[in-house]
């Protein structure tokens, strides 16, 4: 064993045992990328499989912090150990990755309870590994559910929020943003919808155009066969109205996968996911090492002297990749 797969063991032993400090140190780890990373990706994955994911979605401002606060509350209360995860994708400044109601955030949850905000300082395709990664250290360490917020606007959050056993998409009232929602892939993804900020005008038009949407879906969708159609929860979560329903309405979906089998279906596709954007990062950025070095320059000056195209090129290299021992 390498000294730093000794150091990333003994912080997961430690972590396991609850030493928060640990955990904080591992994730932090995790978010950094590299090889320390895998290697602790590896050891939790080991001992994973078991929590339930949730994820919470939806645009900007929509309130998922908020309702999050309030579900965190309702589960410390239960007696859950539960993990938040806030995930801001691009800026590491602003929305989830500070977590704008941290310090109430801290206050809602139950001693036993761990808030991480996780930002992906620009890394490309960090993201997509680090987010996987912490879910399962999460989860070999004892959280259960473990709840991530993350902005539902583009195709990576989309696919981060599906990757949850439990996806609550968050709309809000006006400028048709349930039409939005749709547009974004998130109606798909969604397993139950919050129309937040319901105090304000236009929440029952939001709920219509929703319901409108699901009907119209259910005409191709997938779970006409299943018979599951995501319930819509009309909430307020700075006065927590609705944060109990919206409780309920995951359990009650977490008891449907659990029941119907589709929560293996879930967690495989998790994981397959997780091996296909391995594979595709590995591949590309092997394709960039390449592409710096002497065989790249070769490749670059025959395109440029238009005897081989780039299409040629990319092949050749993708080619040296799969020979390369
Ligand atoms: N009127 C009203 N305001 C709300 C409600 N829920 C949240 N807010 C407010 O909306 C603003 C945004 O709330 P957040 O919970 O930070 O929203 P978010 O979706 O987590 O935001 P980002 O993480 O930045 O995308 C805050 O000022 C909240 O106090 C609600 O039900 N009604
Ligand atoms: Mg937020």
């Amino acid at each position: 064993m390498t000294s730093s797969s000794d150091a990333a063991t003994a912080l997961f032993e430690s972590a396991i045992k609850g030493e928060r400090r640990s955990l904080g140190k591992l994730l932090t780890a995790i978010e950094r990328g590299g090889r320390q990373a895998e290697i602790i990706a590896d050891l939790a994955h080991q001992v994973s499989g078991n929590t339930h994911v949730v994820g919470i979605t939806g645009a900007p401002g929509s309130g998922k912090s908020t309702l999050t606060g309030r579900l965190l509350k309702l589960f410390s209360e239960a007696g859950d150990k539960l993990a938040v995860l806030a995930v801001d994708p691009s800026s590491p400044l602003t929305g989830g990755a500070i977590l704008g109601d941290r310090i109430r955030m801290d206050d809602l949850a139950g001693e036993e309870s761990f808030i991480r905000s996780m930002a992906t300082r620009g890394h490309s395709g960090g993201l997509a590994l680090a987010v996987p990664a912490a879910i399962q250290l999460f989860d070999a360490v004892g959280y259960e559910p473990v709840i991530i917020e993350t902005v539902g606007v583009g195709q990576v959050e989309v696919d981060v929020a599906g990757a949850a056993d439990t996806t609550v998409v968050v709309v809000t009232p006006g400028m048709g943003d349930a039409v939005q929602a749709n547009k974004a892939g998130l109606l798909e993804v969604a397993d139950i919808f919050v129309v937040n900020k319901s105090d304000r005008p236009g929440a029952s038009d939001a709920r219509r155009d929703l319901e409108l949407m699901l009907d119209l879906g259910h005409v191709s969708g997938l779970e006409q066969m299943t018979g599951y159609r995501p319930p819509i929860i009309m909430a307020n979560s700075l006065d927590g109205i609705g944060a109990d329903e919206v409780l309920d309405a995951i359990k009650s979906h977490a008891e449907y996968l659990r029941n119907s089998g589709k929560i293996h279906i879930r967690r495989k596709e998790r994981l397959v996911m997780e091996i296909q954007n391995r594979v595709e990062l590995l591949i590309g950025s092997t394709a960039s090492d390449i592409l710096e070095s002497e065989l790249g320059a070769g490749y670059i000056a025959n395109v440029l002297n238009r005897k081989i195209s780039p299409a040629e090129a990319a092949k050749s290299i993708v080619g040296s990749i799969l020979t390369k021992k």
